[in-house]
């Protein structure tokens, strides 16, 4: 298997980063908040018949009506706070898109991960667009091609954006592995747009 480090501006189709999306300061009071104010939960999975709880917690904010199914779980829908409802409607007005969703982790120290995953799910569309903003510890994002295996490594940044379209999800697969010996924590905003069935 090929590996590489990304250079930000040469990543694979369909990935885009811009580290410095929001200015540190408000990444901090930001993180700071979401952390102390959103309800935290923590699904269970079931992979190979063994149920257990996702290593990262998380909270899903939507419309009214709207639902996600995400791993065999379907997670409690909470209403917009007011700071994440103004940055969704400037994401909006950017990407000309109706964010309708976000789905918020929260990796409470290095040992919190998200295993390899392609955002595919039939209610998000065949070519979604997902923005992803970081907040707090900085972690290794990776992309792998689903065919020719070869691996891109991005530091995500606070502050940062970093886009997923066109064929990124039926392409490649993404992770955050564990990094054990950070302690730091870092929560991630991923808006998204949910079609219903
Ligand atoms: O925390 C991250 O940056 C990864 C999030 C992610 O892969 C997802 O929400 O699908």
């Amino acid at each position: 298997m090929q590996r590489q480090k990304a250079n930000p501006h040469m990543l694979p189709n369909g990935f885009y980063y811009q580290a410095k999306a929001l200015s540190a300061q408000k990444s901090l009071d930001l993180f700071y908040y979401l952390r102390d104010s959103l309800t935290w939960q923590q699904p269970k999975t079931t992979v190979f018949g063994k149920t257990n709880p996702i290593p990262r917690m998380q909270c899903f904010i939507a419309d009214a009506g709207v639902r996600y199914g995400y791993s065999g779980s379907t997670l409690n829908v909470e209403p917009w706070p007011d700071v994440l409802d103004a940055m969704r409607q400037r994401l909006n007005k950017q990407f000309d898109v109706g964010f309708n969703a976000l789905l918020v982790n929260l990796y409470r120290d290095g040992n919190d991960c998200m295993g390899w995953h392609a955002d595919d799910e039939a209610e998000l569309g065949y070519e979604p667009i997902i923005v992803s903003i970081s907040l707090g510890a900085e972690r290794v994002f990776k992309i792998k091609h689903k065919v020719t295996k070869e691996v891109t490594s991005l530091t995500l940044h606070s502050g940062s954006c970093l886009v997923m379209n066109g064929l990124s999800q039926q392409q490649y697969l993404h992770a955050l592995p564990k990094q054990t010996r950070l302690a730091h924590p870092r929560i991630n905003l991923t808006f998204r747009t949910i079609f219903q069935k």
